[in-house]
């Protein structure tokens, strides 16, 4: 195993001044992707709400009173034209997320199998983020066509255990190690803006780092204070500070996907820009993310147009 930077060294890389982290973070995006090029991937809620896990973050929690209405598990014919959809608007990949801490075994899971096999027919990649799985489930996951599965880390230890108190950060390392050993490609990124200290952040990307390997693609998500959550009253992430460990990410995970993921329209679209040279290459386009509002696919792609950029597969 390849030995993880001390969290020492990721602190220095991450506060070194800002035109060396710039110009460190843009050297390894250059040599390692093409920088034009930026991944589209489209959310789809298939089951909303109702969740048994108390995340101070989230309007699906049942322990929190959003303006939230549950939805049950989605038929698959609404997915699949969701995701031909996706595909028409120049998404590659369809996530697809359940609500709830595990997605019972039996009825349920054979259900989300189904809706893998045939997203994957339509020649997209799925990704499904169904919550604490165990090995058996991530093999049939993988056996059904399932490109990545997404289960965050969220945060530093500390911050997670604050945040968390009806599952642990030990259960989710389990479950990304049985997504892995499946032969599973692993998305697991974390959320800027729960009350983390910049130390935090630096323990966030160690554990990330600690991964091995190191996860295929890193969401990194800006807290959308939810109304009713614990976390509604948080301050906005100064959007320099988003850039600077989108930077620091590049620069840990060279051939990691970056995703831009929940909150980057707060960012505008002078620092969109700024994350996508410092290393952001892949964002979720779309109206809707889970529950809360997106960015539609047609700005993205004028923003993109008006970087000379375009989204993946698409050319000009
Ligand atoms: C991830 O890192 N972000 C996605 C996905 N993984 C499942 C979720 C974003 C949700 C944003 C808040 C909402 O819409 O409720």
């Amino acid at each position: 195993m390849k030995q993880a930077p001390t969290p020492g060294t990721i602190q220095a890389i991450h506060d070194q001044p800002f035109p060396d982290l710039v110009r460190r973070a843009m050297e390894c995006h250059h040599q390692h992707w093409n920088p034009r090029e930026i991944q589209f991937c489209v959310l789809d809620a298939l089951r909303t709400g109702n969740c048994s896990e108390d995340c101070a973050y989230c309007a699906q929690s049942a322990h929190h009173t959003t303006e939230l209405k549950p939805n049950p598990l989605k038929e698959e014919a609404s997915v699949l034209a969701g995701a031909l959809q996706a595909k028409a608007a120049g998404a590659t990949r369809y996530c697809m997320a359940t609500s709830g801490r595990a997605l019972r075994e039996g009825p349920d899971f054979e259900h989300v199998l189904g809706i893998v096999r045939a997203v994957s027919d339509l020649g997209m990649e799925p990704c499904v983020s169904l919550g604490l799985i165990n090995s058996a489930q991530a093999r049939r996951l993988k056996a059904a066509g399932c490109a990545i599965y997404n289960h965050n880390l969220d945060s530093s230890r500390l911050v997670y255990e604050r945040i968390v108190s009806t599952h642990t950060f030990d259960e989710r390392l389990a479950t990304i190690r049985a997504v892995r050993d499946a032969g599973l490609q692993v998305c697991c990124g974390g959320i800027l803006g729960l009350g983390e200290s910049v130390n935090d952040r630096i323990h966030f990307l160690h554990e990330l780092a600690s991964l091995d390997p190191v996860p295929d693609a890193i969401p990194i998500n800006i807290l959308v204070p939810i109304p009713g959550t614990p976390l509604e009253g948080m301050p906005p992430v100064p959007p320099l500070e988003v850039i600077r460990v989108i930077a620091t990410t590049r620069i840990l995970f060279p051939t990691s996907r970056i995703r831009l993921a929940a909150g980057r329209s707060s960012l505008g679209p002078e620092a969109q820009a700024l994350a996508f040279l410092c290393g952001a290459n892949s964002i979720f386009t779309g109206e809707k993310l889970l529950t809360t509002p997106g960015s539609e696919v047609d700005s993205d792609q004028a923003l993109l147009r008006n970087l000379g950029m375009h989204s993946e597969g698409r050319v000009g």
